[in-house]
């Protein structure tokens, strides 16, 4: 299986073949990852976003990545979390299933995820933290053409979170 791996910094920053973006349906920018995205990757990320028509909640759209050391942008649209009654849960699972089977299609190796709809859209991090865990885990038994994933967290509480996943994970198979 893929290797999975959980990091503190700016995902703007990173050399591999995907990251991912947590925007909005219009997929015309916003704040948070998605606004550092795009100004990472200049103008010409808008352009091509704005052919794209937008994109559902819990569905992925791909770019390329322009002035980013990546090379393709995977767009996904985090649910905004109103107290979970709102299928919230099913579609971050979405998200990070739907990212996957673009990255799939395209023959993708590596690709980052940001901590999806945590940030303005306020899902809870504990919860989504298991959830994008579990779904990326789930994938990569079937997706055997992915190498590597990396967990991008913003700050320390994130990256705690995910560190205590990572090893629970790596526990269950010694
Ligand atoms: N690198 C990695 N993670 C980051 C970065 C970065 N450079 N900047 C922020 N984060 P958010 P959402 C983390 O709010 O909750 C936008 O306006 C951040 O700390 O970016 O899905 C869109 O256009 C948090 O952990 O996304 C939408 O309107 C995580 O990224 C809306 O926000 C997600 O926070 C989407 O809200």
């Amino acid at each position: 299986m893929a290797q999975l791996e959980v990091m503190e910094g700016d995902i703007t920053k990173l050399t591999v073949d995907a990251i991912v973006n947590a925007a909005n349906t219009t997929l015309l920018g916003g704040g948070g990852v998605d606004g550092a995205i795009h100004r990472a990757a200049g103008p010409q990320l808008l352009e091509e976003c704005r052919i794209l028509g937008g994109c559902e909640t819990g569905e992925a759209k791909i770019t390329k990545g322009y002035r980013l050391p990546a090379k393709y942008v995977i767009h996904t649209v985090g649910p905004v979390w109103s107290g979970g009654k709102r299928n919230e849960p099913a579609l971050l699972k979405s998200c990070y299933k739907r990212s996957l089977e673009i990255a799939q299609e395209k023959d993708l190796k590596t690709i980052a995820f940001p901590c999806i709809s945590t940030g303005v859209y306020r899902f809870p991090k504990n919860q989504a933290a298991k959830i994008a865990f579990e779904t990326v885990k789930e994938c990569l038994k079937t997706m055997k053409e992915i190498e590597k994933i990396i967990f991008v967290c913003f700050g320390e509480e994130d990256y705690q979170i995910y560190q205590e996943l990572l090893g629970s994970k790596i526990e269950e198979h010694f």
